[in-house]
């Protein structure tokens, strides 16, 4: 390479090459919730997969943690245009939950407790690209922050990393869900600013 692009040693991090554009870093976790944060006891807590074929792959919370756990350290980016860099994570790979699911679709809508829904090709599940995190910092993961579990995708807006997640139901078509009912972008990269449609 070696091209190194001028003046970018001088300016700010608005010019740092991991932020996407109209972004900005905040070393802060903020909470972003459309609703009430809810209540789940692992011990009642349930993650499932549901297929067009009406079979339905569940696994309780001692079950997930049988299942290989991976170290995720990755960057996050909010449509409300604030990033975070190099947040770290424990969770279940999508691929270890998809590996035994019989699928033809090609989209899935997550559900979480309390109703929240949002869209997501499956292709953006899988090959290591989003997990079922449970862990956050070290630490359990905080209610408001989606504890017990919640869906993440860093390479999408975090609006389409569900707290709470509960389930996964696979679509032949792509159906909006609750943000991008309200006009949110269908798949939202945060690289093409994909914010609102
Ligand atoms: N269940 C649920 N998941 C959700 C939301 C929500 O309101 N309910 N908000 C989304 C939005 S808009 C963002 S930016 C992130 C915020 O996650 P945080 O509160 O951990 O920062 O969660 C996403 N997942
Ligand atoms: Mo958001």
């Amino acid at each position: 390479m070696g091209i190194i692009s001028r003046g970018f040693s001088g300016r700010s991090r608005e010019h740092n090459p991991d932020l996407p554009p109209g972004q900005y870093l905040t070393e802060d976790f903020p909470v972003l919730s459309a609703g009430p944060t809810p209540n789940i006891d692992t011990a009642d807590w349930e993650f499932s997969i549901r297929t067009e074929f009406g079979a339905v792959h569940s696994w309780s919370w001692d079950r997930l943690h049988e299942l290989p756990i991976d170290d995720i350290d990755t960057d996050i980016h909010c449509v409300t245009r604030w990033s975070k860099f190099g947040t770290s994570w424990r969770g279940v790979s999508l691929d270890t939950l998809f590996a035994d699911v019989d699928t033809s679709d090609e989209y899935v809508m997550a559900h979480s407790y309390g109703g929240y829904t949002t869209n997501v090709p499956l292709a953006d599940l899988l090959d290591g690209k989003a997990w079922i995190a449970f862990e956050f910092d070290g630490e359990q993961l905080d209610p408001e922050h989606g504890g017990p579990a919640r869906l993440l995708i860093p390479h999408l807006y975090f609006w389409k990393s569900a707290k709470w997640i509960r389930g996964l139901v696979m679509m032949d078509d792509d159906e909006p869900g609750f943000w991008e009912q309200n006009g949110y972008h269908t798949y939202g990269d945060p690289w093409l600013e994909q914010r609102y449609s």
